[in-house]
């Protein structure tokens, strides 16, 4: 199974991750998306909250395939590559999890590498699959959440109705 994170803090967020969401659903098998939520921004400057999603499937691209074709989307939607990381954009589309895997390669690190603080990815995945085992060492997703504390950022969610208004 894989998991990407969706977010979008640019160009009305929810049309963007809408588009995205159906796009991936038929790119991958059995897929699976997670309610949506509204997050506050992790690093970077001042800047929009996100809306953030994450989508679970199958695929027989490759790790390397399924990242590029993510990339593919970003372009779709108008986001054009900046110098300095955490600004806003219309869509990003992260590899989180691509199975058991553990790459770390030039162009990819999997499971993603700061998965693990971030409440605006682990709520959305606990949702759909709180018993995942993450790699490399198996905890799940519920106990990654609940070490997390009140830390990683504030996120609610949010109905899509609803967030079409931001
Ligand atoms: N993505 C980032 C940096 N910060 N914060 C939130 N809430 N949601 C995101 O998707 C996000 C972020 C870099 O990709
Ligand atoms: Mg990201
Ligand atoms: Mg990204």
């Amino acid at each position: 199974m894989v998991a990407l994170g969706l977010g979008s803090n640019l160009d009305r967020p929810a049309a963007q991750l809408q588009k995205a969401v159906e796009r991936l659903r038929s790119r991958l098998m059995g897929p699976r998306v997670s309610p949506l939520y509204r997050t506050e921004p992790q690093g970077g400057p001042p800047q929009a909250d996100y809306l953030n999603l994450v989508v679970l499937g199958h695929t027989d691209l490759s790790p390397e395939d399924l990242l590029a074709w993510g990339k593919s989307l970003e372009r779709a939607a108008g986001r054009r590559p900046t110098r300095s990381p955490n600004t806003p954009r219309p869509l990003d589309v992260d590899l989180l999890l691509y199975g058991d895997a553990v790459i770390e390669s030039e162009e990819l690190t999997v499971p993603h590498p700061r998965l693990r603080q971030r409440r605006f990815v682990l709520e959305p995945l606990s949702d759909l699959e709180p018993d995942l085992e993450l790699p490399p060492d198996g905890a799940t997703v519920a106990a990654v959440l609940w070490q997390l504390g009140e830390g990683g950022g504030r996120v609610r969610k949010i109905s899509w109705p609803e967030a079409r208004h931001l």
